[in-house]
Parts: C-alpha cells; sequence; structure tokens
C-alpha cells in the first residue's frame, strides 16, 4: 500500500522519530508515454516522450510534495498557523495539509487571477482566503514581511522543507525510468521546482542511483518571463495563471540549475502554451493545466528548432491537473453543439462528424 512520501524516502529528508507524518498519500505519480505525437511534431526524429503527472497528486499538483513536508516540520515545531501567498496551488495544497494536521491556514492570492478550481479548494478546506488588489510578487511580499514578526510559519517555496520534499520528484522519474532522462522540461514560475528537480537529481547521483544528470530545460510565460529577460517584470500576463510571477523567489538557484546541468531557460507563448494543453487532452487524453503544458510547449519549441539528434529521453513534468482551471478548458476546447432531445437532429449533427 503506498503511504506516501516521508514513509518512502524518509532516509532523504530532513525528518526524526519525532517528526509527524502529516501525509495524503501524495507522490508516486505515474510516467506515462506519449504515444500520438507525430515524428514531423517531434522535429522529424524518434524521441522517447514522457510526462510525469503531477495532476494526480490528492490536490491536482506537485505541490502536495512539498506540502506534506512543509506541514510535518510546522507542527513538529509546535506551529498554530501556517501563512503563504499563491497564484492557486499553493493555497489548495496548504489548506488540505494544514487541515490534516489541525492548523490554522492563511492564503493571499491575486484577486480574480487565481483559477476557479483551485480558489473552491482553498475556501472549502477550511482556509482563511484573502484576495488582494495585487499580484502574485505583491502578495509574497506581504507575507515575507508578515512571517518575519508574527507567529505564523510560510510555506511557500521561501521554506527549506518545500523544496526538500519537492526533490523526490526527481528520485521517482529516476526509478521510473530505471535511469536519469537526458532532457528535463518544466514550467517555471516562482523557480521553487526547478530548484528543487535539480537537487534531486544530484542528490539521487551522489547516493549511487543514477549515472547521468539531464539538461534542465525550464519555461517562462512570455508575458511573465523574468529570468529569460533578464530584469523583474513588474506587471506579468499569461493566461497561464499559475506561473503569472514578475520577480522569482528562486532566480539565482534557476539560473545555477540552468547552468549546472547545460540546460536552458526560455519563454513559450500563450498560444504555445495553449495548443500543446489541447494536443495533450485531445491525442493522449491527459488533461493538464496551462502552466503545466508550458513544458510540452517547450518540448514542441526545441524540437521545430531541430535542437534534438534522435533517440533521446525527454521528461516534461505536467505539474497540475486541467480541472484546476475549468474555465479556461472551455474557452479554448472546440464549441459543443446544442440540439432539442430529437433523435433525427441529434443524428445530423453526428453525421456532420
Ligand atoms: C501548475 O501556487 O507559485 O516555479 O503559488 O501551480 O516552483 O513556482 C504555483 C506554481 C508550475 C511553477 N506549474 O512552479 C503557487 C505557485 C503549476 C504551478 C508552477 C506553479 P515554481
Amino acid at each position: 500500500m503506498w503511504t506516501g512520501l516521508m514513509n518512502k524516502y524518509r532516509r532523504y529528508l530532513p525528518v526524526t522519530d519525532r517528526t509527524p507524518n502529516i501525509t495524503l498519500s501524495e507522490g508516486s505519480t505515474p510516467l506515462i508515454r506519449l504515444h500520438n505525437f507525430s515524428e514531423q511534431e517531434l522535429g522529424g526524429l524518434k524521441l522517447n516522450v514522457y510526462v510525469k503527472f503531477e495532476g494526480l497528486n490528492p490536490t491536482g499538483s506537485f505541490k502536495d510534495r512539498g506540502m506534506f513536508l512543509a506541514i510535518s516540520k510546522a507542527a513538529e515545531a509546535g506551529a498554530k498557523a501556517v501563512i503563504c501567498a499563491s497564484t492557486g496551488n499553493t493555497s489548495a495544497s496548504a489548506a488540505a495539509y494544514a487541515a490534516r494536521a489541525g492548523l490554522q491556514c492563511f492564503v493571499l492570492i491575486p484577486d480574480g487571477h487565481i483559477a476557479l478550481g483551485k480558489l473552491a479548494q482553498a475556501m472549502v478546506q477550511g482556509a482563511k482566503v484573502i484576495a488582494i488588489a495585487g499580484n502574485f510578487d505583491d502578495a509574497l511580499a506581504a507575507v515575507r514581511t508578515i512571517s518575519e514578526k508574527h507567529p505564523f510559519t510560510m510555506v511557500n517555496s521561501l521554506n527549506p522543507h518545500r523544496i526538500e520534499g519537492q526533490k523526490t520528484g526527481a528520485f521517482e522519474i529516476c526509478e521510473q525510468l530505471g535511469q536519469a532522462p537526458d532532457y528535463h522540461f518544466m514550467p517555471v514560475g516562482n523557480a521553487g521546482n526547478i530548484t528543487a528537480y535539480w537537487r534531486g537529481y544530484q542528490e539521487w547521483q551522489a547516493a549511487g542511483q543514477i549515472k547521468t544528470l539531464p539538461k534542465l530545460m525550464g519555461f517562462q510565460a512570455a508575458g511573465a518571463a523574468p529570468i529569460v529577460d533578464g530584469h523583474p517584470v513588474k506587471d506579468p500576463q499569461t493566461i497561464a495563471t499559475a506561473i503569472k510571477i514578475g520577480n522569482p523567489a528562486s532566480w539565482r538557484q534557476a539560473e545555477a540549475a540552468r547552468d549546472e546541468s547545460g540546460g536552458v531557460i526560455e519563454k513559450v507563448t500563450d498560444e504555445e502554451i495553449t495548443q500543446a494543453q489541447l494536443k495533450l487532452a485531445a491525442r493522449e487524453g491527459i488533461f493538464c493545466e496551462p502552466a503545466s503544458a508550458a513544458s510540452v510547449a517547450g518540448l514542441l519549441k526545441k524540437a521545430g528548432e531541430g535542437f534534438f539528434r534522435g533517440g533521446e529521453t525527454a521528461v516534461c513534468v505536467l505539474t497540475g491537473h486541467g480541472l484546476k482551471d475549468p474555465d479556461r478548458a472551455i474557452a479554448i476546447a472546440p464549441p459543443l453543439s446544442r440540439v432539442r432531445a430529437d433523435s433525427a437532429e441529434i443524428l445530423k449533427i453526428i453525421q456532420a462528424g
């Protein structure tokens, strides 16, 4: 029986006998091979492309990997309340694990700019949701100020336990493949996850579990690409609200992951993100949220540029489930057909294809 990440990776995590295990059985997400992308789409080459479907974690995103540990350590330290800023998924995860631990949870979100599913999760899971007139960067700045002076444990990825937990994603990919992939594609927002994956791969190599390390390929949304542009973005814009972040907290660590691994951090447009999300859903049956599709959009973009030689293995992390953002999915999907409940009329539509 799968009982979560603490039991599986205890030796690699900062836990002791006194650390409670606040778990919802996070982790152990599938690595799914893509079948229906053509060679032409992949730059005329055969590539082994897998997606790590992190949307299948308990609250529907990769955040659960780090949140179980952040909340377990907060409980161990005797905290009574936790606080975070969020573009949505962190708040959903924090609320769930805080509820499980019996801790109070305060979340600051940019008013009107988080996806419906994430908002619903935070609200129903008992968090105090505070919608601020400002963006994620403003919310994070407020959380930093408040948590410095008041007894709330901050559970954004500036909390080192978040990164420690999230590194287990790299362990799982290596176990599932039997080795590290050649390339690891992922979206980059606040840049905690790319930091965590690079640490995870390095530790797995140091533990003698893999011989080689992947190149880390990070992708920001074109309207919210501070690392690519080389300066903070004051008013970030993208339909991928999860990564609508103008001043990433782990900026330097992301650059280190890129440079040490020999990878890149580049941008993809909202249109490229949307096309990748639609293709994954309609052609592979895998429904991820827009920010997650930035990883596959990045892979398709690099393939189109002639980046690969053929035969390489690439893993794309799908960080969140498509159900998180139903409004966006309905907006980009082909329209539905409305008719009277009349078989002749229904057949007309079926026969039109
Ligand atoms: C689906 O929830 O920042 O680069 O506050 O939800 O580690 O920030 C979410 C980020 C990618 C980017 N994909 O990860 C939040 C938040 C999804 C996300 C990212 C996020 P980081």
